[in-house]
């Protein structure tokens, strides 16, 4: 079984597209593990997929972009789907950041850090995996550095995505500083 390619498809059933798939995400983005699995089962492709499976994508990813807790499986970030997913507000530290292609900067510095099309905006905790995610739109990605604190003492809402992963709202640009 080729996990990479199930731990895409997994993604892209949790964040964006859960009915295609006949599920429906509660207010927190669980769906029943069992009901994913009897989904995908209808795919020639992932027919003999198993729980075990799912706990392999998990464990041997280099992120961790889902959770299962008892029967139950949801995506830790990158929704899209049109219901906001619930996520728990927490205080953020000094500073987070953000990694970018230059062609967004201009845009970035007169609207700000929007979510897009997700329902969040996705900073990380150190500048090397920001950098990374940067490198997915450029080959010279721009690291942006964010005064989070500020902006969360200044009413902007940070939320806890996974362990190095932040979520947040619309960050404006002056809470924002370009290394
Ligand atoms: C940019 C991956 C113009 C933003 C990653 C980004 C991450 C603006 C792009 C997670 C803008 C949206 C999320 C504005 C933001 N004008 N462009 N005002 N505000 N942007 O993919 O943060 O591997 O939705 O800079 O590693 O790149 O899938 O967000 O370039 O953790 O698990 O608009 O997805 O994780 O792109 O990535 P995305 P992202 P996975």
């Amino acid at each position: 079984m080729n996990y990479t390619e199930l731990s895409k498809e997994v993604s892209y059933a949790l964040r964006h597209n859960p009915q295609e798939y006949g599920l429906v995400l509660d207010d927190d983005g669980w769906v029943d593990t069992e009901d994913l699995l009897e989904a995908l089962r209808k795919k020639k492709k992932w027919n003999k997929v198993d729980v075990n499976d799912l706990i392999k994508i998990i464990d041997e990813s280099n992120k961790k972009r889902h959770e299962i807790i008892d029967n139950k499986i949801r995506a830790l970030y990158g929704h899209s789907t049109n219901k906001t997913i619930i996520k728990e507000k927490i205080e953020p530290p000094e500073f987070l950041y953000h990694g970018t292609a230059r062609r967004f900067l201009d845009s970035i510095k007169k609207n700000g850090l929007t979510p897009m099309k997700r329902q969040y905006v996705h900073l990380s905790e150190d500048k090397e995996t920001a950098y990374e995610v940067g490198k997915r739109r450029d080959s010279k990605p721009v690291v942006l550095k964010v005064m989070a604190k500020d902006a969360w003492n200044n009413g902007v809402a940070f939320y806890l995505g996974n362990d190095t992963i932040w979520l947040s709202d619309l960050i404006p640009n002056n809470y924002i500083t370009h290394e």
